[in-house]
């Protein structure tokens, strides 16, 4: 009989894995090693040998029969094993209910609505621009025209590191050491964290800002309402009113205060613009002389404009939040909403 021991033994695996219950178990054990089993007729060709053979195969076809016994006990324990289990859960547990959904993180709020920023910008033509968080007192104010007994500094707040070293109160003095590093023309953002000593439902010690920055020969307050109107539109969708009012900053002359038509009530006035139909998204001006004569730019030959945003204002306004301190709380069932 020419059927190969090895390829026997490989289908009686394959038939015993796939028995799920007891009666088809018992079904292959029949194949097998039944009055007509497959093992069973192998025993019977032995007659057919010569003594020596016969002593050689008998062992072989003894040993897989003991086997397959091992084996077809170890499924019978394992099917009893399974249906006792079963039985004890059945009508206590619904197997046929559906997985639990593995849940996947998504990105925080406030670094979509950054990204979303950065990406308005970028398609503007503007590039972003990095710098130390620990700042030179230079930077963050001197060269900003902020000297050491201005009252702008107040507003401020900061945090001293040293005399000299703080952590910076604002973007600006990444624009500041861009304008050092390069020359005109310049279309620069930047975009990070910012600390001011300042803590209530509307302010934390670190928020983040996004500041843009461009300098040019002909440069007019009206490319500046330009880009700033188009920046509106798009952070908040669809087609917004955009208004202009004047203010101060010490690093522009002349400075403006942007406002949009209230993205809750469209203008009419309500709880979110505290009855004034506008928002205030953004501070912005042109870029003073001072600012220009510190980091040696010519100010009769160059103009340019800047601008600054806080980025938690604009999450708050665009998702409806009222309260800062959600941002940094990382409560989950605040941050899976988005
Ligand atoms: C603002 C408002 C107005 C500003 C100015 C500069 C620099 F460095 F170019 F002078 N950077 N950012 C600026 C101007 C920022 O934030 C409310």
């Amino acid at each position: 009989m020419g059927m190969n021991i090895e390829s026997i033994r490989r289908e009686f695996l394959k038939d015993v894995g796939e028995a799920t219950s007891l009666p088809v178990l018992y079904e292959v054990k029949a194949k097998y090693l039944g009055r007509k089993g497959i093992l069973t007729n192998l025993f019977k060709e032995l007659k057919n040998l010569s003594v020596e053979e016969r002593r050689e195969r008998g062992r072989v076809l003894n040993d897989l029969k003991e086997w397959m016994e091992e084996r077809i006990r170890k499924r019978e324990g394992e099917i009893l094993e399974a249906e006792a289990l079963k039985k004890e859960l059945e009508g206590k547990v619904d197997l046929t209910l559906p997985g639990r959904r593995v849940r996947i993180g998504n990105i925080h709020p406030l670094n979509r609505v950054l990204r979303e920023i950065i990406e308005i910008f970028s398609s503007m033509g503007f590039s972003l621009e990095e710098g130390p968080e620990i700042e030179l007192d230079y930077y963050n104010f001197e060269a900003l025209n902020i000297p050491k007994d201005h009252p702008a500094r107040d507003m401020h707040d900061t945090f001293y590191i040293t005399d000299n070293a703080l952590l910076r109160t604002h973007t600006s003095p990444v624009q500041i050491r861009a304008m050092r590093k390069r020359k005109p023309p310049l279309r620069v953002i930047s975009a990070g964290k910012v600390y001011r000593r300042d803590s209530d439902p509307t302010h934390s010690p670190m928020f983040h800002q996004v500041e843009g920055l461009l300098v040019d020969e002909d440069v007019k307050l009206a490319d500046l309402k330009g880009v700033l109107s188009e920046f509106a539109n798009r952070i908040f969708g669809g087609k917004r009113r955009v208004r202009f009012r004047p203010s101060y900053f010490p690093f522009t002359e002349p400075s403006l205060e942007v406002d949009v038509e209230c993205v809750r009530c469209g203008g009419k006035g309500c709880q979110v613009c505290k009855g004034t139909g506008w928002l205030e998204i953004l501070g912005a001006g042109m870029v003073h002389p001072e600012v220009f004569k510190a980091v040696g730019y010519d100010s009769g030959k160059y103009v340019g404009f800047a601008f600054g945003l806080g980025v938690e204002r604009i999450a708050m306004l665009k998702y409806g939040i009222d309260d800062l301190r959600l941002f940094f709380d990382n409560d989950l069932r605040f941050l899976r909403q988005f």
